[in-house]
């Protein structure tokens, strides 16, 4: 069984990595999917975003990493996958997942969305909250890979004053 985990990831948190490990158990094979969205100004370009999921994943053997346009069951289904795979920390993510589940639902009733829930340690963690400690100075080395928080750092490095 295929499983597609869509999403921003910008950038790739060790709560993300969480849900891709706990995924490639679940599944035959795990495609992380970075959304190409033009109306967004991510901090990192989509490539750059690939490259820091690639760099966090050598130890996974049946994950693939893509980037995909438009709609994410339209992508799925050129994939070939039947599963959506998404997390859930908080209260506040349920009603947003729920309706995009829905909304799935309906555009491609045979592509069942699957939430994990978040392991307790990473359920505040999210990319916002990354790059705002790191934008105030603060350390992200226990947040994010550390190649990513080389990044972060080298990107607020460079607009500081
Ligand atoms: N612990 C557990 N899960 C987490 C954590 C954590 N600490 N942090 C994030 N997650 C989960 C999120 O809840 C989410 O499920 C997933 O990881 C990805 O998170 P993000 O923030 O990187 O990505 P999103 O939520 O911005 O991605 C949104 C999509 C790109 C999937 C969505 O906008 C989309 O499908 N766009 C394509 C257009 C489309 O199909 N629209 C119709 C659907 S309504």
């Amino acid at each position: 069984m295929i499983a597609i985990y869509p999403g921003s990831f910008d950038p790739i948190t060790l709560g993300h990595l969480d849900i891709i490990e706990r995924g490639c158990k679940l599944f035959d094979q795990v495609i992380v999917a970075v959304v190409i969205n033009p109306n967004k100004t991510p901090l990192f370009t989509v490539q750059e975003r690939l490259e820091q999921i690639r760099l966090a994943t050598p130890h996974l053997s049946n994950l693939e990493i893509d980037c995909f346009e438009g709609l994410t069951v339209n992508y799925a289904r050129i994939r070939g996958a039947s599963v959506l795979l998404r997390g859930l920390r908080v209260l506040s993510d349920f009603e947003l997942e729920l309706q995009m589940a829905h909304t799935n639902k309906t555009l491609a009733t045979e592509i069942e969305t699957v939430f994990l829930a978040t392991s307790n340690e990473y359920s505040f963690l999210s990319s916002s909250v990354v790059k705002e400690v790191a934008r105030f100075g603060g350390s992200i080395d226990h947040l994010v890979p550390q190649h990513v928080a080389l990044d972060i750092y080298r990107c607020y490095a460079k607009t500081q004053p």
